[in-house]
């Protein structure tokens, strides 16, 4: 229900939302940055993520001169379809977010495994960097057999963690065969830009009707500040 309105609200806004979900240290915001530097001239980008006590993963994002959004969960970092509410409620507070074409959200991976993790997104994106496919398997966690894509990170590490990683991409697709599986290093940059056209097209098939909820949405809302 919430998802939903979440939903709506991206779509009248003519943007296109990916949320980004797993474990800690599986490289989101690494990625998240790759992004940003990659379509911050082409696109207007908005980052929301989930902050924990003692973490100021939005830093880093904020350098870029992007709209940031930083919701406090304690310690878990999870944000649900509420907690995104909340911060698209800041978003259209501070700022026209019909100008805003991608949204980006850092999340952590509920650790209840609830099936539950819309939170009115377009696309799931679930990580896991390619030592937690082996210690903690894909398979433990529902998501992945939900999400859109599923990007398997730290593929640099596949060598020294003697991990054959044909076999952990040939595991994904029989977890979710309907999920586009992207290997990557944000370290390297391997398969970073099959990612970035990844991205690129998902805007770019919303871009028509994103344009029309542009058109439609300054129409009947008067601007308070532009995103830059
Ligand atoms: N070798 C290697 N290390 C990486 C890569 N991507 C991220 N890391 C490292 O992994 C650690 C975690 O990366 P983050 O991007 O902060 O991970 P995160 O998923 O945002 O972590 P949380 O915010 O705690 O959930 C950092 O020390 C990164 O430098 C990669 O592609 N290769
Ligand atoms: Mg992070």
């Amino acid at each position: 229900m919430i998802a939903a309105r979440n939903r709506a609200q991206f779509d009248a806004w003519g943007a296109t939302c990916l949320n980004l979900t797993s474990r800690s240290g599986t490289g989101k915001t690494q990625l998240l940055e790759k992004t940003i530097a990659a379509f911050n001239d082409k696109l207007e980008i908005a980052a929301i993520s989930g902050e924990r006590t003692g973490t100021f993963e939005t830093d880093v994002w904020q350098d870029f001169g992007i709209p940031t959004i930083s919701i406090s969960t304690a310690n878990s970092g999870h944000l649900n379809a509420q907690t995104v509410s909340e911060a698209l409620f800041q978003l259209e507070r501070q700022y026209l977010p019909s100008e805003l074409d991608l949204i980006l959200i850092e999340n952590q991976e509920n650790h209840e495994f609830s099936t539950d993790f819309s939170v009115g997104e377009h696309h799931t994106i679930a990580l896991s960097s390619i030592a937690d496919c082996v210690s903690q398997p894909i398979a433990s966690s529902p998501i992945f057999r939900e999400a859109d894509c599923i990007v398997l990170t730290q593929i640099d590490r596949a060598a020294d963690l003697k991990i054959d990683l044909d076999r952990l991409i040939l595991n994904a697709r029989q977890i979710n065969p309907k999920a586009t599986i992207l290997p990557l290093s944000t370290a390297t940059g391997e398969g970073l830009a099959t990612w970035l056209n990844w991205v690129s097209l998902q805007v770019a098939l919303r871009s028509q009707s994103a344009k029309a909820a542009k058109i439609e949405y300054s129409r009947s809302n008067i601007p308070l500040r532009s995103v830059r």
